[in-house]
C-alpha cells in the first residue's frame, strides 16, 4: 500500500478537509462513524486514505491542526465527530490573528511538537508512506505561518517525501484581512523550496463557481463542495483501481518541469447546476473543451497570454477511450501553438470508471463524467503579479509590518521572500521565451 497522509491546517484548511472526507466518505462507502456500509462493492484502494482499526472501522489518514478550539470543535461535535480519533484534532488556545509571525514563530511553535507526534504516529501506521497532502490558506496566520513551519520540519523528518499543497489563494471579495498579500508572499517564499506541486485554489474563481450554479451569496461551505470535488478528482488516481489509472505521481513528473514551475492551473468540468442538468447530459467533447473555459479554472488568469508546459486530463465516470483520444485531438491541435516550443505537445490522460459523486446539499448536479484538467501554464504567473503589487503597495510605506516585527520576525524577510517571488515571476517569463 502506498499511503498518503492529509493535513488540514487553519480554518480553511480545516473546513476543506471536512468536505473533501464527507465526499471521501460517501464515495468509498463509509458511514459517518467510520463503519463501511455493507452494501457496498468494498475495494481495498482506499486503504491509502484510511486505516481500519481493529473494530473493522475506517480511520481517516489525518490530521487537522488549527491554533485557535472553534474550527477544530466543531469538527468534534459535528457529524463526522466519530471518524476521527481524538488525537488527531488539534487545537492550541488562541489563533495567529492573521499574522505570519505568530503563526511560524511565536504561537505556532507551542503546538509543532504535539503536531509532529500526531503526525508520526500516523506515518508508523503506514507500510510504504507515499507522501502528503497539505491544505491551508495563505492569508491566515495559521495557514500561512503554522504551515510552512510544519511544512519545513517535516521535510527535515520525511526527507524527500513528497509534499503537495492545496493553497486557499485570497480573494479581497470575500476576506477583509489587509494583510492577506503579506501572509501570501512571505509562506510561498518558505515553501517553495519544500513543496513539489502546489494547487492554487482562487476563492474568487470558486465564488464566481457558485454564482454560476446558482448559489446567490454563497458561503465558505459552499465554496468547500466545489474545492472537495476537485480534490477528490485529483487523488482519485490514488484511491481507486483501474487499468486506466493514471497515479498522480506520474501525473506530476509530466506537470513539473523545473522545481519551483509547480503551481498546475486546475479546472474541472462539467460544473453543472441540478436545475440545469435535467436537459443536459454532457459528451466527453464537451466537457473536454470546457476545461480551456475560464469559468471552470480555479485560478483567475488567463491561458491565452501564456504557454503550456504540460496539460494532464483525468477523466472519471462513463468514459471510453475512443471518445477520449479524439476529444484529445481536438484540443490538442487547437492548442497546439499555445505550447512552449521546447516541449511536446503531449496530453496525459488518465482515465478512472468510478463516475463522481456528489454531497448531500450541494448545488452541483450528480453527472455520469467529469474531468479534471491540471496544466501547468505560464499564465498562472499572473496570480503572482496580483499579489506582488499589492504587497508593494503596502510595502512601500511599510504598512502593518510592525505587526510581524513585534513577533520577532526581521524585516528583512519581507525583502527576501518578495525578491525571491520577483525571480518566480521571472523565472515563468523565460520558460515562456525559451
Ligand atoms: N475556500 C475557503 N476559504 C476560507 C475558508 N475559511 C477561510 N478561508 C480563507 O482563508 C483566509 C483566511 O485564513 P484562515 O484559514 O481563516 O486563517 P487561519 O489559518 O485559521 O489563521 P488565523 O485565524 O489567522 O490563525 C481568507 O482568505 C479566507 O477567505 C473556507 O472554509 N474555505
Ligand atoms: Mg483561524
Amino acid at each position: 500500500m502506498r499511503e498518503i497522509v492529509s493535513i488540514h491546517i487553519g480554518q480553511a484548511g480545516v473546513q476543506i478537509g471536512n468536505a473533501c472526507w464527507e465526499l471521501y466518505c460517501k464515495e468509498h462507502g463509509i458511514q459517518p462513524d467510520g463503519r463501511p456500509d455493507e452494501n457496498f462493492g468494498r475495494n481495498d484502494s482506499c486503504l491509502s486514505f484510511f486505516s481500519e482499526s481493529c473494530e473493522n472501522t475506517y480511520v481517516p489518514r489525518t490530521v487537522m491542526i488549527d491554533l485557535e478550539p472553534g474550527v477544530i470543535e466543531s469538527v468534534k461535535k459535528g457529524p463526522f465527530k466519530k471518524l476521527f480519533h481524538p488525537e488527531q484534532l488539534i487545537h492550541g488556545k488562541e489563533d495567529a490573528a492573521n499574522n505570519y509571525a505568530r503563526g511560524h514563530y511565536t504561537v505556532g511553535k507551542e503546538i509543532l511538537d504535539e503536531s509532529l507526534d500526531r503526525i508520526r504516529k500516523l506515518t508508523e501506521n503506514c507500510e510504504g508512506l507515499q507522501g502528503f497532502l497539505i491544505f491551508h490558506s495563505f492569508g491566515g496566520g495559521t495557514g500561512s505561518g503554522f504551515g510552512a513551519l510544519l511544512m519545513d520540519k517535516l521535510t527535515s523528518v520525511y526527507g524527500k517525501k513528497s509534499k503537495l499543497e492545496f493553497s486557499v489563494y485570497p480573494a479581497p471579495r470575500i476576506s477583509t484581512a489587509v494583510v492577506e498579500p503579506y501572509n501570501s508572499i512571505l509562506t510561498t517564499h518558505t515553501t517553495l523550496d519544500h513543496s513539489d506541486c502546489s494547487f492554487l485554489v482562487d476563492n474568487e474563481a470558486i465564488y464566481d463557481m457558485c454564482r454560476n450554479l446558482g448559489i446567490e451569496q454563497p458561503k465558505y461551505a459552499d465554496l468547500n463542495r466545489i474545492i472537495a470535488q476537485v480534490v477528490s478528482s485529483i487523488t482519485a488516481s490514488l484511491r481507486f483501481p483501474g487499468d486506466l489509472n493514471v497515479d498522480l505521481t506520474e501525473f506530476q513528473t509530466n506537470l513539473v518541469p523545473y522545481p519551483r514551475i509547480h503551481f498546475p492551473l486546475v479546472a474541472y468540468s462539467p460544473m453543472l447546476s441540478r436545475e440545469k442538468a435535467s436537459h443536459e447530459q454532457l459528451s466527453v467533447q464537451e466537457i473536454t473543451s470546457a476545461c480551456f473555459d475560464s469559468k471552470n479554472q480555479m485560478v483567475k488568469c488567463n491561458p491565452q497570454n501564456g504557454k503550456y508546459m504540460a496539460c494532464c486530463l483525468l477523466f472519471r465516470g462513463d468514459v471510453n477511450p475512443k471518445d477520449v483520444n479524439q476529444a484529445t485531438l481536438i484540443a490538442k491541435t487547437k492548442r497546439a501553438s499555445q505550447f512552449v516550443e521546447w516541449c511536446p505537445t503531449g496530453f496525459k490522460i488518465g482515465m478512472n470508471k468510478r463516475e463522481p459523486t456528489v454531497l448531500d446539499g450541494g448545488a452541483m448536479a450528480p453527472v455520469k463524467r467529469a474531468v479534471c484538467m491540471l496544466s501547468n501554464t505560464t499564465a498562472i504567473a499572473e496570480a503572482w503579479a496580483r499579489l506582488n503589487s499589492k504587497f508593494d503597495l503596502m510595502f512601500d510605506k511599510r504598512a502593518f509590518v510592525h505587526w510581524y516585527v513585534g513577533e520577532g520576525m526581521e524585516e528583512g524577510e519581507f525583502t527576501e521572500a518578495r525578491d525571491d517571488l520577483r525571480v518566480l515571476e521571472q523565472d515563468y517569463a523565460m520558460v515562456a521565451q525559451d
